[in-house]
């Protein structure tokens, strides 16, 4: 097939997708309440889009505190563990709102649609959401070394697509994410608050607020 001048489209997963960043704060929160350390809402919003490693080198950063190289390990694993036990029951119902109808108008007009995730969870996610089959591609943490703003997880996913960067387009919620598109030389959407992703073309609060007509006219349409 011929995918000159096809539209590829990457979603970012946890804040475009689904709302998992309430379940990674408790997560860390109860981890951080463990050891002692100081772990607030305005902290948990500085690791959207970050590594789950990176995310507790951040904390221990933030407390002053240093632990070895055993205990570093030991508490990622204990981290996820947490994670995964809040997130077990999740279902369609936590799909953040108008997502599917996003992807399906997408789909109907033939993009290639694509996961662009930091998270090593994503796959298990998108199928309790049942959202699976809508991607062609899913490049995750368990597929990229180079953390966003790093373009590595985009560029994958558009080669996986098998379409050109400058034929993509991004939706993401972290000022890294956009970068990363940017970077990537892809057109990047933000999702979320406007004061916060001012790198973007431009911000939507959230999948309501963006309509078939802007899809199929400056998204579809370029
Ligand atoms: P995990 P995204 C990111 O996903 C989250 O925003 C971030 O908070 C999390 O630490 C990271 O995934 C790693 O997640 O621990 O599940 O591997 O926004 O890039 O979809
Ligand atoms: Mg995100």
């Amino acid at each position: 097939m011929n995918n000159k001048n096809r539209l590829g489209v990457i979603f970012d997963l946890d804040g475009v997708i689904v709302d998992t960043a309430k379940h990674h704060f408790i997560a860390w929160q109860q981890l951080a309440q463990s050891q002692g350390w100081h772990f607030s809402l305005e902290d948990n919003e500085q690791l959207k889009g970050v590594s789950r490693v990176r995310s507790l080198e951040l904390i221990l950063q933030w407390n002053k505190a240093q632990i070895t190289p055993e205990l570093f390990e030991q508490l990622l694993k204990e981290k996820n563990e947490r994670y995964l036990n809040l997130i077990r029951d999740m279902d369609p119902s936590e799909r953040l709102p108008d997502v599917q109808r996003v992807l399906q108008v997408l789909k109907d007009s033939g993009c290639g649609i694509a996961l662009g995730s930091a998270s090593k969870n994503a796959r298990p996610i998108l199928d309790k959401i049942e959202l699976t089959p809508y991607f062609d591609v899913i490049v995750d943490g368990t597929n990229v070394s180079k953390a966003k703003p790093d373009p590595e997880v985009f560029l994958q996913a558009a080669n996986q697509l098998g379409i050109a960067p400058e034929d993509c387009v991004v939706f993401e919620d972290a000022v890294a994410g956009i970068q990363a598109a940017k970077a990537a030389g892809m057109r990047a959407f933000g999702i979320g608050d406007p004061e916060q992703l001012t790198q973007a073309e431009r911000v939507f609060k959230d999948f309501t607020q963006l309509d078939n007509t802007y899809i199929e006219q400056h998204i579809i349409g370029r």
